[in-house]
């Protein structure tokens, strides 16, 4: 398997830590988003949508992150990423879905870009519209994890699935662009829990080959 992501965009991250969960082996592709090489005619042709991750298997190129991980599960799944009860699994896409759509699609590097030059905006209007979408996704979040007392250091149950990878993930994000996780006590400790493990540890952005280049 070849993976085509940047060591620090968190749908790249998300889908390193499902690989790295199922002790998959891959080769790093690296596509410098900084660099702008995702907008590349080279990259266009690998993905339609010039964004990253990219997983290609046997020469087929799989896209959207959490299409790639939930192909991962179904090809690879031992250990599983989803529970096995249909309420644990719409659960646990719920969480996925609002890092995923509610979060981070609004958050793209493009729809910061359109929001600087066709808005107007300076670095602090774009900081206030990611905090903006960041905190409405956490609160919901919290607020789940709050809810639901069967789960035990992580997202969902008691050991992780891939709203835990969706959540740290979006969270390293969310960081990086000033977000204010001090009110977030759920999801500060399922981060702490789940960045102590192995396969989140070496998934985490600090530690790819084409960090600080
Ligand atoms: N929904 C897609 C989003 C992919 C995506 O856009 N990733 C970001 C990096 S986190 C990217 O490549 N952005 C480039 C851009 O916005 O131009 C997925 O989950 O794979």
């Amino acid at each position: 398997m070849k993976l085509y992501n940047f060591h620090a965009s968190s749908t790249s991250y998300r889908t390193r830590i499902v690989l790295n969960l199922k002790g998959l082996q891959y080769e790093y592709i690296p596509i410098r988003l900084d660099k702008q090489e995702h907008l590349s005619p080279a990259y266009g042709e690998v993905n339609p949508m010039r964004g990253v991750p990219t997983l290609e298997v046997d020469g087929v190129r799989l896209y959207q992150s959490s299409a790639i991980i939930e192909y991962l599960e179904e090809v690879f799944p031992d250990p599983p990423v989803l529970p096995k009860d249909p309420v644990g699994r719409a659960h646990v896409r719920a969480i996925c879905a609002i890092v995923g759509a509610d979060m981070h699609a609004v958050n793209n590097l493009r729809i910061r870009n359109f929001v600087r030059d066709t808005y107007k905006q300076d670095a602090d209007g774009v900081t206030a519209w990611i905090s903006l979408w960041n905190k409405a996704g956490f609160e919901a979040i919290e607020a789940m994890l709050r809810a639901d007392k069967n789960r035990n250091g992580f997202c969902y149950g008691s050991t992780p699935t891939m709203a835990d990878a969706f959540l740290i993930s979006h969270v390293f994000s969310a960081v990086r662009f000033k977000t204010d996780m001090t009110p977030y006590t759920e999801i500060r400790a399922v981060v702490d829990n789940c960045n102590a493990l192995k396969p989140f540890a070496d998934a985490h952005p600090s530690n790819q080959p084409d960090a600080g280049g």
